[in-house]
């Protein structure tokens, strides 16, 4: 007889095939039923839902039923059948059931409702839960929804390097790379570390942003985005911090900084309408179980412009909010980098949309932003996000050579270190623009968790490596 191939659960779920001869395979969620009649749920992980396995019990063997148990992983051969029970339109009555793997009363996900703390420490295991299933499947979603917005679009995908040698874009602290014996460190006389023995014979790190090398790539091929990791070791331990996170920066040459907004608006805006077209199910789930408003908030963001306000503006509503009555943490006044709880007030309770905001005082970001002519601010823009604050960071860049080295000096960043970068200002000089995205921070909106933690597979966090 020719051999079965197998189904994955979610086509098995839409097909009407009934009578067909089908093979499922998975693992066992949960197993009910009694001395004549089986129920098996079995999941594969291409969907949230489970198949239902009809057993006649008395056809099969004692032993091979008893190790059915949740966690365990079969093969099953039988007829799709329409469902008589509620819940599902198709079940397979089996004809032969074969275990690849058992799983005994150990398994960790016995029981129903573990708190994702608990969940946290088994992050090995923890993709096999309807909850981190739900979030993964919108993960890859939405990394996929990002390279067909920006393939669309006449972009490039841009690979910028992991290790750099260079620490001037100044996001955060960064971990070195060496192949130094740490134990037996080479010193000069002065106590300095020698370097030239080191891989690179110079100091190295993993990159806190691909930003500066997209420049040299938008400068040549007009449209470019990354997508990749990136690294901060910042000692923040919050709910929307990581220290190993995925970022996508796309660079425009001749975008200014109005262009600049509108992309980002209508990027957040085409991934957010692909989760919800294309993974309604997982997102119901996650409405139903954890965020109630999930689905209306997601609505709401893509069927509202966003707010764009100057950063001035923004100071201003903050201050009159203190002055009638509003207590903030960290103090607000002109020129003070927003904490979270000033750019949630705008964002959550004042305007209840997104927020661009724009103009930045210059000391508080980066050297590489546009100055604006008033001499204190640059055109950076942040994207504001309810229950996440900042989602995306970018700027229109500063193109003006002189102006540009001048900032980069006054900021402390070495002309060795950054020389290459000033060849594109120093050779046919363009308008420029881009952004930041925090892929996780994303995700987080998208899925509606609290922790940042739970919509990456393996988070890096201060002291947590585990896996
Ligand atoms: P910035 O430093 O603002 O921009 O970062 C961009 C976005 O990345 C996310 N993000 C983080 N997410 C989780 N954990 C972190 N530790 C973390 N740090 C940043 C946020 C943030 O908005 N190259 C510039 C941008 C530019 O001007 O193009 C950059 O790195 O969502």
């Amino acid at each position: 007889m020719e051999k079965i191939k197998r189904t994955a659960i979610v086509d098995l779920l839409k097909s009407s095939d009934y009578g067909k001869n089908v093979c499922v395979k998975g693992w066992v969620r949960t197993k009910r039923g009694n001395k004549n009649v089986i129920f098996i749920a079995v999941n594969d992980g291409s969907t949230i839902k489970n198949i239902q396995i009809v057993a006649d019990a008395t056809k099969f063997d004692e032993n091979l039923l008893k190790q059915i148990t949740t966690g365990s992983s079969v093969c099953i051969f039988g007829v799709l059948v329409e469902s008589q029970g509620s819940g599902q339109t198709v079940e397979i009555h089996a004809s032969t059931i074969e275990i690849y793997g058992t799983a005994d009363e150990t398994y960790p996900l016995q029981k129903k409702g573990h708190s994702m703390e608990f969940l946290r420490e088994i992050a090995h295991l923890r993709p096999r839960t309807n909850t981190f299933g739900a979030v993964f499947r919108i993960r890859h979603n939405m990394a996929f929804a990002i390279h067909k917005f920006f393939h669309e679009r006449g972009f490039f995908y841009f690979h910028t390097p992991i290790i750099t040698a260079s620490d001037c874009e100044g996001a955060g602290q960064m971990f070195q790379v060496t192949t130094l014996d740490l134990k037996n460190i080479k010193k000069s006389a002065n106590g300095e570390v020698d370097f030239s023995e080191d891989f690179y014979g110079k100091p190295a790190n993993l990159t806190v942003s691909g930003q500066l090398e997209g420049e040299l790539a938008a400068t040549a091929l007009g449209l470019i985005y990354t997508f990749g990791p990136i690294f901060r070791a910042e000692n923040s331990n919050t709910l929307r911090h990581l220290s190993e996170l995925w970022m996508i920066e796309p660079e425009m040459a001749f975008y200014e900084i109005d262009d600049n907004m509108q992309l980002a608006e209508d990027f957040i805006k085409y991934c957010i309408r692909w989760a919800l077209d294309n993974c309604s199910d997982d997102i119901k789930f996650l409405c139903d179980m954890f965020d109630k408003e999930l689905i209306d908030r997601l609505n709401f963001v893509i069927a509202n412009d966003f707010v764009r306000l100057k950063y001035s503006e923004g100071i201003k509503i903050l201050e009159d909010a203190v002055a009638n009555g509003h207590k903030f943490e960290f103090p607000v006044y002109w020129g003070t980098d927003l904490a979270a709880e000033h750019e949630r007030f705008l964002v959550e309770q004042y305007f209840k949309n997104p927020v661009i905001l724009t103009d930045y005082p210059k000391e508080i970001k980066s050297f590489y932003m546009k100055q604006n002519d008033d001499g204190k601010t640059v055109r950076a823009m942040d994207v504001l996000f309810p229950k996440i604050g900042e989602i995306i960071g970018g700027s229109q860049r500063e193109e003006n050579l002189e102006k540009l080295k001048k900032r980069a000096a006054e900021m402390n960043v070495p002309d060795k270190d950054i020389w290459w970068y000033m060849d594109t200002r120093r050779y046919g000089t363009v308008p420029h623009s881009g952004f930041g995205l925090g892929f996780d921070r994303l995700i987080l909106f998208v899925t509606g968790m609290a922790n940042i933690r739970d919509v990456i597979p393996f988070p890096r966090t201060p002291k947590n490596a585990e896996f």
